[in-house]
Protein backbone atom coordinates (compact mmCIF):
# COMPACT_ATOMS: atom_id res chain seq x y z
CA UNK A 1 0.00 0.00 0.00
CA UNK A 2 3.11 2.29 0.91
CA UNK A 3 4.30 1.92 -2.34
CA UNK A 4 1.35 2.57 -4.13
CA UNK A 5 1.13 5.50 -2.17
CA UNK A 6 4.25 6.71 -3.29
CA UNK A 7 3.36 6.07 -7.14
CA UNK A 8 -0.42 7.87 -6.59
CA UNK A 9 1.08 10.84 -5.03
CA UNK A 10 4.05 11.01 -7.66
CA UNK A 11 1.62 10.92 -10.91
CA UNK A 12 -0.71 13.67 -9.12
CA UNK A 13 2.52 15.60 -9.21
CA UNK A 14 3.42 15.22 -12.44
CA UNK A 15 -0.29 15.53 -14.20
CA UNK A 16 -1.02 18.43 -12.17
CA UNK A 17 2.21 20.09 -11.26
CA UNK A 18 3.26 20.60 -7.55
CA UNK A 19 1.12 24.20 -6.98
CA UNK A 20 -1.74 23.68 -9.53
CA UNK A 21 -4.60 24.99 -7.21
CA UNK A 22 -8.08 22.62 -6.86
CA UNK A 23 -11.10 23.92 -8.40
CA UNK A 24 -13.20 26.49 -7.16
CA UNK A 25 -16.73 27.03 -7.27
CA UNK A 26 -19.52 29.40 -6.98
CA UNK A 27 -21.80 31.08 -3.98
CA UNK A 28 -24.83 29.02 -5.79
CA UNK A 29 -23.00 25.58 -5.70
CA UNK A 30 -22.50 25.62 -2.27
CA UNK A 31 -24.21 22.51 -0.22
CA UNK A 32 -27.43 23.23 1.62
CA UNK A 33 -26.55 20.90 4.67
CA UNK A 34 -22.84 19.46 4.27
CA UNK A 35 -22.38 16.76 6.18
CA UNK A 36 -19.80 16.33 9.11
CA UNK A 37 -18.34 13.37 9.76
CA UNK A 38 -15.59 11.46 11.85
CA UNK A 39 -15.83 13.15 15.58
CA UNK A 40 -18.64 15.56 15.71
CA UNK A 41 -18.35 16.84 19.58
CA UNK A 42 -14.85 15.83 21.30
CA UNK A 43 -15.75 14.58 24.37
CA UNK A 44 -12.16 15.47 25.71
CA UNK A 45 -12.20 17.39 29.09
CA UNK A 46 -9.30 19.82 27.77
CA UNK A 47 -11.24 20.76 24.75
CA UNK A 48 -14.70 20.84 26.66
CA UNK A 49 -13.19 23.24 29.03
CA UNK A 50 -11.86 25.71 25.88
CA UNK A 51 -15.45 25.49 23.79
CA UNK A 52 -17.39 26.22 27.08
CA UNK A 53 -14.89 29.20 27.41
CA UNK A 54 -16.11 30.26 23.93
CA UNK A 55 -12.32 29.57 22.59
CA UNK A 56 -11.06 32.43 24.45
CA UNK A 57 -8.25 30.74 26.01
CA UNK A 58 -7.78 28.61 22.74
CA UNK A 59 -3.87 28.89 21.60
CA UNK A 60 -2.57 27.31 18.44
CA UNK A 61 0.64 25.58 18.73
CA UNK A 62 3.63 26.33 15.87
CA UNK A 63 6.90 23.84 16.88
CA UNK A 64 8.98 21.21 16.38
CA UNK A 65 11.40 21.42 13.83
CA UNK A 66 11.17 25.23 13.34
CA UNK A 67 13.65 28.27 14.66
CA UNK A 68 10.77 30.41 16.55
CA UNK A 69 7.97 28.09 17.53
CA UNK A 70 4.55 29.82 18.10
CA UNK A 71 1.53 29.91 20.00
CA UNK A 72 -1.08 31.57 18.47
CA UNK A 73 -4.53 32.83 19.65
CA UNK A 74 -8.02 32.97 17.36
CA UNK A 75 -7.32 36.66 17.52
CA UNK A 76 -3.69 36.37 16.32
CA UNK A 77 -5.17 34.00 13.44
CA UNK A 78 -7.63 36.33 12.27
CA UNK A 79 -4.66 39.10 11.93
CA UNK A 80 -2.85 36.55 9.59
CA UNK A 81 -2.60 36.53 5.75
CA UNK A 82 -5.70 35.35 4.98
CA UNK A 83 -8.01 33.10 1.88
CA UNK A 84 -11.46 32.53 1.31
CA UNK A 85 -12.23 29.63 -1.03
CA UNK A 86 -15.36 26.99 -2.02
CA UNK A 87 -14.56 23.74 -2.50
CA UNK A 88 -15.39 20.37 -2.78
CA UNK A 89 -15.19 18.06 0.18
CA UNK A 90 -14.50 14.30 -1.07
CA UNK A 91 -14.59 11.70 1.62
CA UNK A 92 -13.76 8.47 1.22
CA UNK A 93 -16.78 6.73 2.43
CA UNK A 94 -18.58 8.04 -0.84
CA UNK A 95 -19.82 11.49 -0.81
CA UNK A 96 -19.22 14.87 -1.25
CA UNK A 97 -20.20 18.47 -0.11
CA UNK A 98 -19.25 22.09 -1.45
CA UNK A 99 -18.84 24.49 1.69
CA UNK A 100 -17.64 28.32 1.68
CA UNK A 101 -14.02 28.45 3.58
CA UNK A 102 -11.93 31.46 4.97
CA UNK A 103 -9.01 31.21 7.05
CA UNK A 104 -4.82 31.77 7.91
CA UNK A 105 -2.91 30.62 5.16
CA UNK A 106 -0.41 27.91 6.46
CA UNK A 107 2.50 29.26 4.49
CA UNK A 108 3.03 32.67 6.05
CA UNK A 109 2.50 31.03 8.97
CA UNK A 110 5.55 28.40 8.17
CA UNK A 111 7.45 31.74 7.04
CA UNK A 112 7.56 32.91 10.50
CA UNK A 113 8.62 29.87 12.64
CA UNK A 114 11.18 29.16 10.06
CA UNK A 115 11.49 25.63 9.39
CA UNK A 116 14.54 23.61 10.13
CA UNK A 117 16.73 22.59 6.94
CA UNK A 118 15.59 18.98 8.03
CA UNK A 119 12.03 19.40 8.26
CA UNK A 120 10.24 17.19 5.25
CA UNK A 121 6.57 16.87 6.74
CA UNK A 122 3.99 19.05 8.41
CA UNK A 123 2.18 16.83 11.48
CA UNK A 124 -1.62 18.10 12.95
CA UNK A 125 -2.39 16.73 16.20
CA UNK A 126 -6.21 17.33 16.78
CA UNK A 127 -8.38 17.70 19.95
CA UNK A 128 -10.23 14.77 19.96
CA UNK A 129 -10.09 11.02 20.87
CA UNK A 130 -10.81 8.46 18.27
CA UNK A 131 -13.05 5.80 19.35
CA UNK A 132 -11.38 2.21 19.46
CA UNK A 133 -7.59 4.54 18.13
CA UNK A 134 -5.01 2.67 19.70
CA UNK A 135 -4.02 3.93 22.69
CA UNK A 136 -0.38 3.69 22.58
CA UNK A 137 -0.17 6.34 19.53
CA UNK A 138 -0.34 9.71 20.47
CA UNK A 139 -2.89 8.79 23.43
CA UNK A 140 -5.56 7.91 20.66
CA UNK A 141 -5.89 11.71 19.50
CA UNK A 142 -6.60 11.87 15.87
CA UNK A 143 -3.48 13.40 13.76
CA UNK A 144 -3.00 14.23 10.16
CA UNK A 145 0.33 14.50 8.27
CA UNK A 146 1.30 16.49 4.96
CA UNK A 147 4.18 16.95 2.47
CA UNK A 148 5.80 20.49 2.00
CA UNK A 149 4.26 20.84 -1.38
CA UNK A 150 0.95 20.67 0.08
CA UNK A 151 1.94 22.80 3.41
CA UNK A 152 3.08 25.86 1.24
CA UNK A 153 -0.11 25.59 -1.42
CA UNK A 154 -1.91 28.55 -2.03
CA UNK A 155 -5.43 26.53 -0.79
CA UNK A 156 -3.93 25.46 2.66
CA UNK A 157 -5.59 27.38 5.08
CA UNK A 158 -6.83 27.23 8.91
CA UNK A 159 -10.07 27.67 8.72
CA UNK A 160 -12.01 29.56 11.53
CA UNK A 161 -15.40 30.34 9.32
CA UNK A 162 -17.57 27.87 7.06
CA UNK A 163 -19.91 29.46 4.78
CA UNK A 164 -18.95 33.03 6.22
CA UNK A 165 -19.99 31.70 9.63
CA UNK A 166 -17.33 30.69 12.28
CA UNK A 167 -16.54 27.19 12.52
CA UNK A 168 -19.33 25.19 14.27
CA UNK A 169 -18.20 22.55 16.54
CA UNK A 170 -19.07 19.47 14.62
CA UNK A 171 -16.73 21.32 11.84
CA UNK A 172 -14.29 20.95 13.70
CA UNK A 173 -14.06 24.26 15.57
CA UNK A 174 -12.09 26.65 16.33
CA UNK A 175 -9.59 25.62 13.44
CA UNK A 176 -9.47 22.93 11.65
CA UNK A 177 -7.33 22.56 8.06
CA UNK A 178 -8.34 22.62 4.82
CA UNK A 179 -5.82 20.92 1.99
CA UNK A 180 -7.76 20.76 -0.66
CA UNK A 181 -6.07 18.69 -3.13
CA UNK A 182 -6.47 15.51 -0.67
CA UNK A 183 -9.44 13.59 0.60
CA UNK A 184 -11.49 14.25 3.51
CA UNK A 185 -9.97 12.77 5.97
CA UNK A 186 -6.62 14.79 5.65
CA UNK A 187 -8.56 18.04 6.56
CA UNK A 188 -7.96 17.27 10.21
CA UNK A 189 -10.24 19.37 13.03
CA UNK A 190 -10.07 20.78 16.28
CA UNK A 191 -6.36 20.81 15.54
CA UNK A 192 -4.19 21.69 18.56
CA UNK A 193 -0.32 21.60 17.47
CA UNK A 194 1.44 21.72 13.96
CA UNK A 195 4.72 19.96 13.86
CA UNK A 196 7.59 19.78 11.63
CA UNK A 197 9.30 16.87 11.68
CA UNK A 198 11.56 14.95 9.15
CA UNK A 199 10.34 12.01 9.16
CA UNK A 200 7.77 9.66 10.09
CA UNK A 201 9.56 7.46 12.84
CA UNK A 202 8.18 8.60 15.48
CA UNK A 203 4.48 9.35 14.50
CA UNK A 204 1.69 6.66 14.23
CA UNK A 205 3.92 3.61 15.50
CA UNK A 206 6.45 4.77 12.52
CA UNK A 207 3.92 4.69 9.49
CA UNK A 208 3.33 8.41 9.66
N1 LIG B 1 -9.94 15.73 14.31
C1 LIG B 1 -10.63 15.07 13.35
N2 LIG B 1 -10.47 15.47 12.08
C2 LIG B 1 -11.15 14.83 11.08
C3 LIG B 1 -11.99 13.73 11.35
C4 LIG B 1 -12.14 13.34 12.71
O1 LIG B 1 -12.87 12.40 13.07
N3 LIG B 1 -11.44 14.04 13.69
N4 LIG B 1 -12.63 13.08 10.30
C5 LIG B 1 -12.07 13.26 8.95
C6 LIG B 1 -12.94 12.82 7.84
S1 LIG B 1 -12.92 11.17 7.43
C7 LIG B 1 -13.65 13.70 7.09
S2 LIG B 1 -14.52 13.21 5.71
C8 LIG B 1 -13.71 15.13 7.45
C9 LIG B 1 -15.14 15.51 7.77
O2 LIG B 1 -15.23 16.90 7.95
P1 LIG B 1 -16.65 17.54 8.20
O3 LIG B 1 -17.17 16.97 9.51
O4 LIG B 1 -16.46 19.01 8.25
O5 LIG B 1 -17.53 17.09 7.06
O6 LIG B 1 -12.91 15.46 8.58
C10 LIG B 1 -11.72 14.74 8.70
N5 LIG B 1 -10.97 15.29 9.81
MO1 LIG C 1 -13.83 11.05 5.39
Amino acid sequence: LQGVEKLTYKVQRALTGRTALAREFSKADISSDFKANGTLNPRDPDYEALRDGGFADYRLVIDGLVEEPLSLSLADLRAQPARTQITRHDCVEGWSSIGEWSGARLAPLLERARLKPNARFIVFHCADTLDGAARDNLNGRYYESIDLDDAFHEQTILAYDMNGAPLPVKHGAPIRLRVERQLGYKHAKYVMRIEAVESFDQIGLGKG
